[in-house]
C-alpha cells in the first residue's frame, strides 16, 4: 500500500522541485507541488487493477440538500442518495471497493473519509490535506482493497457537513464467519439540530451559556451554594478552571438511523447483533438494554474476547459491536441517552408489552471533584471493584480476540489536549493546526502518543488510516491490548497509544471527533515519511476549516447606549466597542482595537480611541489583558496624550438566569470609575438590564446579542 514519496515518479520529482522553487520565489505555498503530488498519485494504479482477483463492490453516493424533519422543524439538511444516514455499504474482507461519491451541492465542495477503514493515503478522503476536493457538480471514485472485516462508518470531512446529516455505515463480512446471531442490526447513533451548525459554532465561540442554559446544566453561585458546593464553586474559578461540561450543544434530537424511535424485530430466545455506530457531532452516549448486560463482541470493529457490561459508554466516532437476547415475549428498549442526560434515543426489540431499559442517573451538576475522582479510581480500577453508574468506556476490560504484534522499540510523545473554554478555541499544545509543525514519523517505526487531558471535558481523539493499540497503566499483555481507531480521554487525565506507520506514507490526520473542537483546531497532521526521512516537495496540508466569526451585543438603556462588535479568526480579535450617555453632557468613548490572544490568560491589543468624556481625549492606545485567579480580568493601557489606566472586570453568575457585571477602572487623566451592571436572560438573543455607572448614572432597558 505504500506509495514512496521519492522513489516512484522520478521525473515529477524535478518537476516539484522547479515548482517549489518557484513557489518560493514568488512567496506561494506550494499548491501546485500538492496537485501535482495528487496528479501522480491518482494516476497511479487503482486498488481494482493490483488486486484482479479480488470482486469489486461498487457504490453511488450522491450528496445534496434536501428539506427534513427529524426535530418538529423542517430545515434544510445534507442527505445522502437522499437520506440521513446515507445507505450502509456492505462488504466482504477482501472484495475490492469501488465507491463514486457526486457532489450534487450548489455551493460547497465535500468529501467523505472511510472511518476505521485502512486505506491508502490517497483514499482517505481528508479533502487537501490527502484527497483531491470534490466541486460542486463532481464526482471522485474511491477504490481500496479491504484488508478487514467489522463495523465501521463513513462521513464527510468538510467543515460542519457531518452534523447536516453525511454519514453512513460500513459493515464488512469476514471471509469466515465466527459470530452467529438471529438479527444482525445495523444502528447509527446521531444528535440533531435545528441550527445551522455554523450559528452554533458561533453561539459557542462567543462564550455563550445558552446551550447549558437550555439544558438545565448551567452552574451559579446560588445553585451551588443550595447543593453545598459552594466552597468547590469557588476553588475552581480560583484556579480558572471552567465548569465541567459534559457536552457543548443542547440538541434538538437524538436520533438512530436518522429517526426518533426505531422499531427493530426480535422473537423470545433470539439473539440480536447490533452494530453500534456514534455518529453524533459532539455527543457521548449510554447504551442500557432491558434485555439485561451488552455483550460486547466488538470495538472500532475489531473483535474482542466477549464481556458483559451493564452500561456502556460509547464516545463520538467510535463502534461497538453487542449481541442482545430477547429473554421473553413483549418489546425489549435498547436506549441510547446522551452524557449529560439532556435527552434520549430508543430501540425496541420485539412487539408486545414493553419492558423499559433503566436509565443511567443523571450526573450531578456540582459534584466536579467527586467526578474527578471516580475518574481516576476507573482508569486504575481495583479487581473486581463494581460497574460504576456512570461507568467510563470499558477498555479496561477489553482483550484483543486475537494477539497481534507488539514493536520492540517505540518513541515516546506527549500530546497535550488543551483548550480556552472562555473563547472556545481548543488546541492540541494550545497550538493551532497553522501555528504547529506536522509530527514526523519515519515508515515502519513506531510512536507512543501519551494524549494529556488538561482540560474539563471528554475529547474522542480519532487517528486516521490506522489502529492503535490502548496501553494501559500496567501494559501486562501487550499482544492482545485493544486495537482501536478512536480513544475516549477523560477530563483532567491520560491515555496512552501505540501505533506503527506501516499503513504508506502521507499525511494522516490525528483530531478530536467532537466537531467543534476539531473546527477550532484539536487536530494535527501526522506525516510518514519514508523510512530514510524524505519527504514530499509540499508542506503537510492543513485541515481548512471555517475560523472566521462574527457576533456582538448592545445595551440599550435610559442611561447610555453601550455595546460592542467583534470578529474573531483563531487567536486574533478585531473590535469596535461603543459607550454613549444619553445626555448632551455625559460624552462617549468609541474604540476600534485588535486584540492578539498569546494564551489562555494573556491578551496584548492596540487600537483608537476616541473620548469626549471628563479628562478623555482622542489618541493611539496599546496594552494588555490578563485573567487573574475567579476569571477577574485585569486590563492595563496607555494612551497617547498621557491617559494611563487601569481595570478590573468581574462577571458573578448569580443564578441561572441572572448575571451581575462588575468594573472598576482608573485613568491617570480620566478618574476613577465604576459600574455595576444586572442582567437577567430571557431568550437566546434578548436579557433585560439595569444598573449604574459613575459616568452614566442609573438605568434599565434591554441587552441584545447579535
Ligand atoms: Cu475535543
Amino acid at each position: 500500500m505504500s506509495r514512496p514519496f521519492t522513489s516512484r515518479f522520478n521525473l515529477k520529482n524535478i518537476a516539484y522541485g522547479l515548482l517549489l522553487w518557484a513557489s518560493v520565489s514568488t512567496g506561494q505555498a506550494c499548491e501546485a507541488c500538492r496537485k501535482l503530488y495528487f496528479q501522480g498519485m491518482e494516476n497511479a494504479p487503482k486498488a481494482s487493477a493490483l488486486y484482479p482477483q479480488a470482486k469489486v463492490v461498487e457504490y453511488k453516493l450522491d450528496i445534496s440538500e434536501k428539506d427534513l424533519t427529524p426535530a418538529g422543524q423542517t430545515v434544510r439538511a445534507l442527505a445522502i442518495n437522499g437520506g440521513i444516514p446515507g445507505p450502509t455499504l456492505h462488504f466482504k474482507e477482501g472484495d475490492v471497493a469501488r465507491i463514486t461519491v457526486t457532489n450534487g451541492l450548489a455551493d460547497d465542495t465535500t468529501s467523505l473519509h472511510w472511518h476505521g477503514v485502512l486505506v491508502p493515503n490517497l483514499e482517505d478522503g481528508v479533502p487537501v490535506v490527502t484527497t483531491p476536493i470534490i466541486a460542486p457538480g463532481n464526482s471522485r471514485t474511491f477504490e481500496f482493497l479491504l484488508r478487514q472485516h467489522g463495523t465501521y462508518w463513513y462521513h464527510s470531512h468538510t467543515g460542519h457537513q457531518e452534523q447536516r446529516g453525511v454519514y453512513g455505515a460500513i459493515v464488512i463480512e469476514p471471509k469466515i464467519p465466527t459470530i452467529r446471531a438471529d438479527h444482525d442490526q445495523v444502528i447509527v447513533l446521531g444528535d440533531w439540530t435545528n441550527e445551522t451548525p455554523s450559528e452554533i459554532q458561533r453561539t459557542l465561540l462567543r462564550g455563550s451559556d445558552w446551550y447549558s442554559f437550555r439544558k438545565g446544566t448551567a452552574q451559579s453561585l446560588l445553585g451551588a451554594y443550595q447543593a453545598d458546593k459552594l466552597g468547590e464553586y469557588l476553588d475552581r474559578e480560583k484556579a480558572l478552571v471552567p465548569p465541567m461540561d459534559l457536552s457543548d450543544v443542547a440538541y434538538d434530537a437524538f436520533l438512530m438511523n436518522g429517526q426518533g424511535r426505531l422499531q427493530l424485530p426480535g422473537k423470545p430466545g433470539e439473539t440480536v447483533r447490533v452494530r453500534l455506530i456514534n455518529a453524533g457531532a459532539a455527543t457521548y452516549f449510554y447504551l442500557d438494554a432491558a434485555t439485561g448486560p451488552l455483550k460486547i463482541i466488538a470495538a472500532d470493529g475489531q473483535n474482542v474476547v466477549p464481556i458483559e457490561q451493564k452500561r456502556l459508554l460509547i464516545g463520538p466516532a467510535e463502534t461497538y459491536d453487542v449481541l442482545m437476547t430477547v429473554p421473553a415475549k413483549g418489546s425489549w428498549e435498547f436506549r441510547a441517552t446522551a452524557l449529560d442526560s439532556s435527552g434520549a434515543v430508543s430501540a425496541w426489540l420485539g412487539d408486545g408489552s414493553a419492558h423499559a431499559a433503566t436509565p443511567p442517573p443523571a450526573p450531578a451538576r456540582y459534584g466536579m471533584n467527586a467526578y474527578l475522582t471516580s475518574i481516576l479510581d476507573q482508569l486504575d480500577p481495583e479487581p473486581g471493584a463494581k460497574e460504576s453508574e456512570r461507568p467510563l468506556s470499558p477498555y479496561a476490560k477489553l482483550r484483543a480476540a486475537t494477539p497481534h504484534p507488539v514493536a520492540s522499540a517505540h518513541r515516546e510523545l506527549t500530546l497535550k489536549l488543551t483548550g480556552d473554554m472562555m473563547r472556545y478555541e481548543w488546541s492540541f499544545d494550545g497550538l493551532n493546526p497553522h501555528e504547529a509543525e506536522a509530527i514526523k514519523i519515519k515508515e515502519g517505526e513506531s510512536l507512543r502518543v501519551r494524549l494529556v487531558n488538561n482540560t474539563m471535558m471528554h475529547h474522542p481523539i480519532h487517528f486516521h488510516g490506522h489502529f492503535f493499540r490502548l496501553v494501559d497503566a500496567h501494559d501486562k499483555d501487550p499482544a492482545t491490548s485493544p486495537l482501536k481507531h478512536t480513544v475516549d480521554v477523560p477530563p483532567m487525565s491520560v491515555r496512552t497509544i501505540e501505533f506503527t506507520a506501516n499503513e504508506g506514507q502521507g499525511d494522516w490526520l490525528i483530531h478530536c471527533h467532537l466537531l467543534y473542537h476539531h473546527l477550532t483546531g484539536m487536530v494535527r497532521t501526522i506525516r510518514v515519511t519514508a523510512a530514510d526521512g524524505a519527504e514530499p516537495p509540499h508542506p503537510a496540508g492543513t485541515h481548512s476549516m471555517p475560523s472566521t466569526y462574527v457576533w456582538g451585543q448592545a445595551a440599550f438603556t435610559t442611561a447610555n447606549y453601550t455595546g460592542f462588535i467583534t470578529l474573531q479568526d483563531g487567536r486574533n480579535n478585531w473590535n469596535i466597542n461603543w459607550d454613549d450617555g444619553l445626555k448632551g453632557s455625559d460624552g462617549h468613548e468609541h474604540e476600534l482595537s485588535y486584540q492578539r490572544y498569546l494564551g489562555t490568560r494573556l491578551s496584548l491589543f492596540t487600537g483608537y480611541r476616541s473620548n469626549t468624556m471628563d479628562g478623555g481625549s482622542d489618541g493611539f492606545f496599546l496594552g494588555a489583558n490578563y485573567r487573574l485567579p475567579y476569571f477577574i480580568d485585569f486590563k492595563i493601557s496607555q494612551q497617547s496624550g498621557g491617559e494611563l489606566r487601569f481595570g478590573v472586570m468581574k462577571m458573578l453568575q448569580l443564578t441561572e438566569r441572572l448575571s451581575l457585571d462588575l468594573g472598576l477602572r482608573h485613568g491617570r487623566l480620566t478618574g476613577t470609575s465604576g459600574m455595576a451592571n444586572l442582567n437577567y436572560l430571557l431568550t437566546k438573543s434578548f436579557s433585560l438590564t439595569a444598573g449604574y455607572s459613575s459616568d452614566f448614572g442609573t438605568g434599565i432597558g434591554l441587552l441584545t446579542r447579535f
